[in-house]
């Protein structure tokens, strides 16, 4: 907990092994004395640097407003809450432990933290959560000692994720695609090496979508197309089945 795991893969897998006592929870105040975990949320958002706090308009927010929920897991998989998030099945280790494997997407340059909560609590509870799962107000002078055993809530700690790929970078999954391009970013030519044969035309798009070259596929694998002329950006190289790739001109 506290360190930032840094990668150029743009997907993380986070493994979460959480436990739910099973025991007696010592609550005098009701026969509510084994509260079971009803689901976890993880939850995503972006961080930034240290705020300073002489920037009182920053300093004075108290929400960070990418942060939402990622993903939710349960004993029951299938729920759909009001914002199409749809539970997941946790996988039961026995003795009340729970593991949960999650992937999530981040791109290039992003920075991101996830934090689980939990609660025994299920989703759009009247009175005590609603249909995102967030927990609700009590309304005042109905607390009591044996409520309180009987509404409970957990979040951990963060773990942080930074992509330290620079935001214009190629990520690696894209290079073990149907399309490899050698080298990418690019200068002068380019090396386009496909998974099989192909006939058909490769096209290279600029960013508006307007097509800047055509080069015929004759059954073949492996072609280079000439950039010179062409201006630095952002382009795509797509074959006609429907395969694309990225490619930064320099
Ligand atoms: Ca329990
Ligand atoms: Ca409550």
């Amino acid at each position: 907990m506290g360190a930032t795991y840094k990668t150029a893969e743009n997907q993380v897998t986070l493994k979460i092994r959480l436990r739910d006592p099973q025991g007696n929870n010592y609550n005098r105040y009701s026969t509510y004395t084994n509260p079971a975990v009803d689901h976890v949320d993880v939850i995503v958002g972006e961080y930034g640097s240290k705020i300073d706090p002489t920037n009182t308009a920053a300093y004075a927010t108290d929400t960070v407003k990418t942060t939402k929920i990622a993903a939710r897991f349960a004993q029951t998989a299938g729920y759909t809450d009001g914002a199409g998030i749809t539970t997941q099945a946790w996988s039961d280790a026995g003795n009340g432990w729970k593991e949960i494997t999650f992937n999530y997407t981040i791109l290039a340059g992003k920075k991101l933290y996830f934090r689980l909560r939990g609660s025994n609590l299920g989703i759009n509870i009247a009175g005590e959560t609603d249909n995102l799962g967030n927990p609700l107000i009590d309304t005042e002078g109905t607390n009591s000692a044996a409520k309180a055993f009987e509404d409970l809530w957990f979040y951990s700690n963060p773990v942080f994720v930074e992509n330290t790929n620079p935001i214009s970078a190629i990520s690696k999954t894209e290079a073990t695609d149907a399309i490899v391009l050698t080298p990418n970013p690019a200068k002068g030519s380019v090396k386009i090496k496909l998974a099989e044969p192909q006939q058909g035309l490769l096209t290279l798009t600029d960013m508006s979508g307007k097509t800047v070259r055509t080069i015929a596929l004759n059954n073949e694998q492996e072609k280079a197309i000439e950039l010179r002329g062409l201006p630095k950006g952002i382009y795509q190289v797509s074959t006609n089945n429907g395969q694309s790739r990225k490619l930064i001109v320099e």
